[in-house]
């Protein structure tokens, strides 16, 4: 069982145990930082945090920021001011952070000066912005400060450290909050017994540190590890072959879409560095695994994490990998199928998958956590049979949530922003399968008596409200959209293209 002490500050955890001379994190362009850099800059951020800005322990702070070093050192600076680190990703559009912040509550915003327009036409009521990586003096690193060491908010361990948000199915997002403890139990777990990093790891990935996957994967396992992480702003499949060459990357963190499109390339690039391949983010195609184990001898780590959880809960390392399944509870964690009742289901027969171990779902006032937590079980939302001898297979998503090319999409709140267009009457957004993607999506729309059938205009619409990876793919229109004898709409005609 894993054991913390009461009090605890994970980013002084992260930060105070390493080889201040080591390097921490590579960019494709600039210098790399050392721990000791990373240190001295975490440190003068929380000094401004505290002094100028006026942040107190509990405050919740808004991260947001393409992927780069200076986005973990505000992440590690806000935790070590005590403050609550409220994650969001750099592509939201203002309506979406607009309705973040008024769920977490956000008072400071630090913001990277290149995507600060957006935050800023959110215009939210009360958010002191700071803006870092532009050249004003006031600019968070330009800021003065007094030089040296920070010391650490004694926070609890079980002081919250983050919210992080998950698109639910209904529609309006839910903000997980996450502990101290949590930030460690997720590297003392996962990362400790799968991933199993050493010092040397060079880490990589595509998942921004906006989504707990690359978080920890890019941040809080190779701190934890004492090893380096390379941070890449532009982190797609074509971008990732080049700078795992050139780095010489070792853990590679990414989606199943990722690894199957970097097989086409795989051979023009000397990859041989590479000794661990974690997929997480959607089900990883038995087919994908298999192809890349013939071309590189990678057995890829597969995985089902939540937002809700932190990270990973079921997995499998090296040998006890094995393909066409997830894995067996990761050490720490424990796992069961169970049916709708919450009594468990006998193994070789489907029902929804229900983890329990270090870190539990908390979401903030919001009454779904009734429907994620049951018995104390925490219930993912996916369909899994286990099988005879303990491993956990994925047989599909249970709720609505359409995953394309490792992002989750929520259909209803692509819904309620189409609903916002003065043309659109009812619609239905569902995933369709797709080869490369996993799923796309699919607005199926019903537009008011005369309004013109303009795809382009409502594609248009959407890429002003919603990030553009939520954009669906195809607008289908009809008169009506199927329902039942009781009003209830019939997602799986869509699905299946029925009733068009
Ligand atoms: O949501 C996910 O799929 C996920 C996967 C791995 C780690 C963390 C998360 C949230």
């Amino acid at each position: 069982e894993l054991r913390y002490p009461d009090r605890l500050n994970c980013a002084a955890e992260l930060l105070d145990h390493a080889d201040p001379a080591r390097p921490v994190f590579h960019t494709p362009d600039g210098p790399t930082w050392t721990y000791g850099e990373l240190r001295a800059r975490v440190d003068r951020i929380a000094h401004v945090l505290t002094g100028t800005l006026g942040v107190v322990p509990g405050n919740r702070v808004l991260l947001r920021g393409p992927t780069t070093p200076w986005l973990a050192a505000c992440w590690l600076a806000v935790l070590k001011a005590g403050g609550v680190a409220v994650t969001v990703l750099a592509q939201q559009r203002p309506y979406e952070l607009a309705t973040l912040c008024d769920i977490a509550r956000v008072g400071h915003a630090l913001c990277d000066i290149r995507v600060v327009d957006d935050l800023a036409k959110a215009a939210i009521p009360g958010l002191r912005i700071t803006t870092y990586g532009g050249d004003t003096p006031d600019d968070l690193l330009r800021r003065p400060a007094p030089d040296g060491p920070y010391r650490a908010v004694d926070t609890a361990s079980d002081d919250v450290a983050l919210i992080a948000f998950t698109s639910g199915t209904t529609g309006r997002p839910k903000g997980c909050m996450h502990f101290h403890r949590d930030v460690l139990a997720i590297a003392d777990t996962f990362s400790r017994h799968v991933v199993r990093p050493h010092g040397d790891d060079v880490f990589t990935g595509s998942p921004p540190l906006g989504f707990t996957f690359g978080l920890g994967g890019l941040v809080v396992f190779p701190l934890r590890a004492g090893a380096s992480a390379l941070l890449l702003e532009q982190a797609g499949p074509r971008q990732l072959l080049p700078a795992i060459a050139e780095h010489r990357v070792s853990v590679l963190f990414t989606a199943p879409t990722a690894y199957r499109t970097m097989l086409d390339e795989l051979d023009r690039y000397d990859v041989s560095s590479l000794r661990r391949c974690v997929s997480a983010g959607e089900n990883l195609p038995t087919a994908t695994w298999r192809a890349w184990h013939e071309r590189t001898g990678l057995r890829v780590i597969n995985g089902i994490g939540a937002t809700e959880l932190l990270h990973i809960f079921v997995s499998a390392a090296d040998e006890l990998i094995r393909p066409g399944t997830t894995g067996l509870p990761v050490p720490g964690w424990q796992a069961r199928v169970q049916d709708a009742d919450g009594r468990p289901v006998p193994d070789g027969e489907p029902g929804l998958l229900a983890v329990r171990g270090p870190v539990g779902c908390r979401y903030l006032a919001d009454p779904r956590q009734r429907d994620y937590v049951r018995d104390g079980w925490n219930v993912t939302g996916d369909t899994y049979v286990r099988e005879g001898d303990g491993y956990f297979r994925y047989v599909s998503r249970a709720d609505d949530m359409i995953i394309s090319a490792g992002y989750n999409i929520a259909g209803p709140e692509v819904e309620e922003a189409l609903l916002r267009h003065p043309d659109v009457t009812e619609t239905a957004v569902v995933g369709r399968p797709d080869e490369a993607r996993g799923q796309v999506a699919i607005a199926y729309t019903v537009l008011r008596a005369g309004a013109p059938r303009d795809p382009a205009a409502l594609r248009a619409f959407l890429t002003s409200e919603l990030a553009p990876y939520k954009c669906p793919r195809e607008f289908v229109f009809l008169d009506a959209l199927p329902r039942t004898a009781t009003g209830k709409l019939q997602r799986f005609r869509l699905r299946t293209g029925g009733d068009q």
